[in-house]
């Protein structure tokens, strides 16, 4: 068994040259908090809720969750304006919903309903809603952050001021298109911002084992000429600080960011994966981390009544239990439906 690094430890100990904004992050403003709270609290209940329904046979296809990751995408979705686009992997379910994708298409798309995100048609691996920026969920390790290039350069162009957010995992550090993507954001000064969710492990392979420098993100900013930011991922203020400075900039036309949030997927890859190959001491110190009861311990510490942080919790659970309710009693989608949606030519006027 290989062991995995960086261990947790490292993240009060960043790589040398790395920056840690985690470190002293400056709070957030009291209502941004508690929507950062109800949003991670939304995120992990969906997610919780979606493992029970797969158990039951009712969420179909496979699917991968981000259980402990929900800091990452709920302070990304906080500091993004309602036009920015978002490029997610298959891990996409929180950054959908981080997006303010009513949680019920989402569901019903994981159950395979008619009125699912995508008809029932995409499952889990697919979620997309161009209305809400979300600009899809890719399977294709490494291919979304040259789309998400496309779309920044498309901002850029049109003079929108508008953003991509690109999240990905470690593993996709070491695959030719995050050096492609990195290099060219960086040439044309792309308002893009690269979010490596580094939870260790690359499905069934420890980062660390694999790949020549310690951090696999923020050790190779450099040769992009960008700054290495090591962040940690499970502290949803040093998240939200680090994500509005980045999108702050971008938007301001100094050109992309590369983040490496350091975090931990609580589960396996997929969820046929029972996660037997990873460290236990490893999982227990990351479990000891959960952005989640941290959260509520820091906000209880500065002065938010718990009454008040119960109420968010079970306004959370509620919103859960009801997606659920409204997912379960639609229907599966119609055969006819298979044709629909499947090719579109686009016209051929762009050519002219
Ligand atoms: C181009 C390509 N190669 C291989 C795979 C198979 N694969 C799916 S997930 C995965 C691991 C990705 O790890 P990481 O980027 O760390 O993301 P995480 O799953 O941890 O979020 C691999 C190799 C794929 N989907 N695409």
């Amino acid at each position: 068994m290989f062991s995995s690094r960086p261990k947790p430890e490292t993240m009060t100990a960043p790589a040398a040259g790395a920056s840690a904004p985690s470190l002293a992050p400056a709070a957030p403003p009291q209502e941004v908090r508690l929507s950062l709270y109800r949003r991670m609290l939304e995120m992990r209940g969906f997610e919780k809720r979606a493992y029970d329904l797969f158990l039951q046979g009712l969420v179909k296809g496979t699917s991968h969750l981000g259980l402990g990751q929900e800091a990452v995408a709920a302070a990304f979705g906080e500091a993004m304006r309602p036009d920015d686009y978002t490029f997610a992997t298959y891990r996409g379910h929180n950054h959908t919903l981080a997006r303010g994708v009513p949680m019920v298409p989402v569901m019903a798309e994981l159950m395979g309903r008619e009125t699912g995100l995508m008809a029932g048609k995409g499952g889990s691996m697919h979620l997309t809603s161009v209305e809400h920026g979300m600009m899809g969920s890719y399977a294709i390790i490494g291919a979304h952050l040259t789309i998400a290039n496309g779309a920044a350069w498309s901002a850029k162009v049109r003079g929108t001021d508008q953003v991509a957010v690109c999240f990905f995992g470690d593993g996709t550090t070491n695959i030719g298109a995050f050096h492609e993507a990195l290099n060219l954001a960086a040439v044309w000064k792309l308002p893009v911002v690269f979010v490596c969710e580094n939870n260790l492990w690359m499905e069934y392979t420890p980062i660390g084992s694999v790949t020549a420098v310690r951090q696999p993100a923020a050790g190779r900013a450099g040769a992009y000429n960008l700054p290495p930011v090591l962040v940690d991922g499970n502290d949803a203020d040093a998240m939200y600080a680090i994500a509005t400075s980045s999108i702050a900039r971008a938007r301001a036309g100094e050109g992309p960011a590369l983040i490496e949030a350091l975090t931990y997927r609580h589960g396996g890859h997929s969820r046929a994966d029972p996660a037997k190959y990873r460290p236990e001491d490893e999982v227990r110190q990351w479990l000891e981390r959960d952005p989640l009861p941290r959260y509520r311990f820091r906000l209880a510490a500065d002065g938010v009544a718990a009454e008040a942080l119960d109420r968010i919790e079970a306004e959370a659970q509620a919103t859960v239990d009801e997606a659920t309710a409204q997912a379960q009693a639609s229907a599966e989608p119609p055969v006819g439906l298979v044709e629909k949606d499947v090719f579109a030519d686009g016209g051929a006027t762009w050519r002219r």
